[in-house]
């Protein structure tokens, strides 16, 4: 068949939306048709060219969400017409990974999609004139239709609106994870979040529902200060606002230090103030940012000699199958928001505008509707 896609030929320039060819579902796989799709800064990231693993010609994309069209041969749990998000992260529910309840970093088709390719080792996707159109993280949610294993698919409940949902497939899911799967935080804790954009607002939320008391945003742009407020935030720090040590500013602000700190910028300066900014003895750092190509953390040892825990997660420790559709009934029942962090919607013709608005600071989620 022909799809719409918004085609990310070369890194650093404009994605071009065009026509596309897209093969059938093959064994395992599902035919989607996408309903909306956020636009990521990881995106964004892998646009820029400053991805290492970034390969071009890609369709983009990989918080969305749609209706099955159709199955391939093997596929038992979905059928035509179910709902569903698309998993970067997948859950087979057979690999070594997923069976150990510590990692959700299912491995089944790590090597195939870290190629950008399906797991028999090609593309579905090509151009008009053949040429190959590699998949990305194995969504590629910026394309009309797309093709995922079955086991790369959330089904959700259909009465769930796409263009909201599409953010718990990395946003929602990877803020508010990184607090309640991966630093399990207790009621009553403080906490301190660096970067409050489409991350660290999750996290903030999800620290609001985890029962928190304090709960410190860090973010160099001040117009973020309402929003963050509105999820949860207690207090605001803006760095370039502060006289002295950053750290021992914090510290003090959290009386003696954060039970949990959150990385949400990708910059490891930041992570290393993060860290350092945890209660000695107990404080934990997660990190969630995802740092440019070749770049390094470090600290002095006695930071973590000294009772700091610094750790990472990837899609918030969600086991995606189980647990996205868990996080959409948290939607629907209003325990989570997500409406006030759409900002802008736009159609696919004008992607390029919602990455224009993430460059210049003024969006939190752009999402396009199909
Ligand atoms: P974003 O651009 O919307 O937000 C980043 C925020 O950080 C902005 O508000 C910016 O002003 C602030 N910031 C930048 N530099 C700062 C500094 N030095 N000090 C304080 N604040 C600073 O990005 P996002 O969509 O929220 O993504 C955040 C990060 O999370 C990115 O690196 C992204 O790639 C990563 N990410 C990770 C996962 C995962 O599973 N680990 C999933 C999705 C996104
Ligand atoms: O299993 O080795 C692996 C890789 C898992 C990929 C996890 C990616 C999470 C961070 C990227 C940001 C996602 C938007
Ligand atoms: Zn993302
Ligand atoms: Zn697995």
């Amino acid at each position: 068949m022909r799809t719409r896609a918004a085609v990310a030929l070369e890194a650093g320039k404009p994605l071009e939306v065009m026509e596309v060819n897209l093969e059938g579902p093959k064994a395992g796989e599902v035919l989607v048709e996408i309903k909306a799709t956020g636009i990521c800064h990881t995106d964004e990231f892998t646009l820029s060219g400053a991805d290492p693993e970034g390969m071009f010609p890609a369709i983009l994309g990989h918080e969305g969400a749609g209706v099955v069209v159709e199955c391939g041969p093997g596929v038992t749990s979905l059928k035509p017409g179910d709902h569903v998000i698309p998993l970067y992260t997948p859950e087979c529910r057979e690999c070594e990974y997923c069976l150990n309840p510590k990692t959700n970093l299912c491995q089944s088709i790590r090597s195939t999609q870290g190629q950008g390719l399906m797991p028999d080792g090609t593309s579905r996707f090509s151009m008009l004139d053949g040429t190959p159109i590699l998949h990305y993280m194995g969504c590629s949610t910026f394309a009309n239709h797309t093709v995922l294993p079955e086991i790369a698919l959330a089904k959700v409940r259909k009465d769930a609106p796409f263009d909201k949902i599409c953010y718990i497939g990395c946003g929602v899911t990877t803020g508010i994870g990184a607090v309640i799967n991966t630093a399990k935080v207790e009621i009553g804790s403080r906490a301190i979040v660096f970067g409050l954009g489409g991350i660290g607002l999750n996290v903030i939320q999800g620290l609001r529902l985890a029962g928190a008391d304090q709960i410190v945003g860090v973010d160099l742009n001040d117009s973020k200060v309402p929003m963050a407020k509105q999820f949860g935030m207690t207090d605001f720090v803006n760095p370039t606002e502060v006289s002295g040590d950053l750290v021992g500013h914090l510290v003090e602000l959290t009386g003696g230090g954060a039970d949990y700190t959150f990385d949400a910028t990708g910059n490891v300066d930041v992570m290393r103030t993060a860290l350092e900014s945890a209660h000695k003895g107990w404080g934990e750092s997660v990190i969630i940012g995802v740092a440019p190509a070749g770049a390094e953390i470090s600290t002095r040892p006695f930071q973590l000699v000294t009772g700091r825990v610094w750790r990472g997660t990837a899609f918030g420790g969600a086991s995606g199958r189980t647990d996205v559709p868990k996080i959409v009934d948290w939607y629907m029942d209003g325990k989570i928001e997500i409406d006030p962090m759409i900002t802008h919607t736009m159609p696919l013709d004008d992607i390029n505008k919602g990455f224009d608005l993430m460059h210049a600071g003024k969006s939190i989620r752009s999402v396009v509707l199909y």
